[in-house]
């Protein structure tokens, strides 16, 4: 089962709704993820169990998924992302940041060995886009991709109470010519996404099992596609919520990306109107199509 947010066509109000495997979807009586999760608790009860309740009260949506206008699941205030948790994120910011002539041990090196991993904030609620909605490439990179992450959704105090999907959308040029452009390379108006779904936390038995899959589409013709999964993770993931927590407030509904292991092709780049299907086992299918900003001011 998993949570979605959904446009009401009569009422035209966002609705919190639950899939279920076979696909029935129910409308649930909460204004959001978060008081679901705070219900069960108050009640001593699995999310599954009070999802069950709900559903067996009530008569699913006659809408299929595909009918249905998705927003973010969760309208998380902010979305935190680590970095350089897998092998292949490692290679792919050591060819970009050395041209692929490596001789010397980097900064990306030592971090994945590290004990404190990267963290770096990634997007704002303002900043952060739902399924099937458009997002932005940068005027000034000429050297972008997605990066499929999957996404903790924590609690004020850190706790994983939720998985999604996320795209830490990313430009290469700018974080290889300096690591201190990382704010740049990741960080702008629609430069992530989430969703589509929550998968309840308590409903996961392994959550290093996940499946990611991703897909590019230039002019609906498949460009790209590569295959990763949560097993070939270097950490933890209640190492990077400690870190991430340290010193720190969390607000209610952050998301915590884990870091990409999905890399395109070094010559690869996103171009204008690029579709990017993003899938992960259980959770659903994250579709966003990249453009190239209007009225783009480029000094
Ligand atoms: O060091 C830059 C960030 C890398 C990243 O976003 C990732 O590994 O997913
Ligand atoms: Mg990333």
């Amino acid at each position: 089962m998993r949570i979605i947010r959904y446009l009401q066509k009569q009422s035209q109000k966002l609705s919190l709704g639950a899939i279920t495997d076979q696909g029935y979807i129910y409308s649930l009586p909460y204004n959001n993820y978060l008081e679901l999760v705070e219900q069960a608790k108050k009640r001593t009860i699995k999310t599954a169990n009070l999802l069950s309740e709900l559903i067996n009260d009530s008569l699913p949506l006659n809408e299929q998924l595909e009918e249905l206008e998705l927003a973010v699941p969760i309208e998380s205030p902010e979305v935190w992302a680590a970095g350089v948790t897998y092998q292949k994120s490692k290679e792919a910011r050591n060819y970009e940041a050395t041209n692929g002539k490596l001789d010397a041990t980097t900064f990306y090196d030592k971090v994945y060995d590290a004990e404190r991993p990267e963290i770096f904030l990634k997007s704002t609620k303002d900043r952060t886009m739902g399924p099937n909605e458009e997002l932005f490439l940068r005027s000034d990179s000429n050297w972008q991709i997605p990066e499929p992450e999957l996404g903790l959704v924590l609690s004020s105090d850190g706790e994983i109470i939720g998985y999604t999907i996320g795209n830490d959308l990313s430009c290469r040029d700018i974080e290889g010519e300096n690591p201190l452009y990382l704010p740049q390379a990741k960080v702008w108006a629609r430069s992530c996404s989430i969703g589509p779904a929550i998968l309840p936390a308590d409903m996961v038995s392994d959550p290093y099992k996940f499946n990611i899959h991703c897909s590019i589409f230039r002019n609906e013709k498949l460009l790209f596609e590569g295959n990763a999964n949560t097993s070939q993770l270097k950490r933890r993931y209640e190492e990077l919520v400690h870190y991430l927590k340290r010193d720190n407030i969390l607000f209610p509904g952050t998301v915590l990306l884990t870091g990409t292991c999905i890399v395109p092709p070094n010559e690869f780049t996103l171009a204008d109107g690029d579709r990017v299907e993003i899938e992960i086992s259980g959770i659903g299918i994250l579709n966003n199509v990249v453009k190239v900003q209007v009225n783009q001011a480029v000094s």
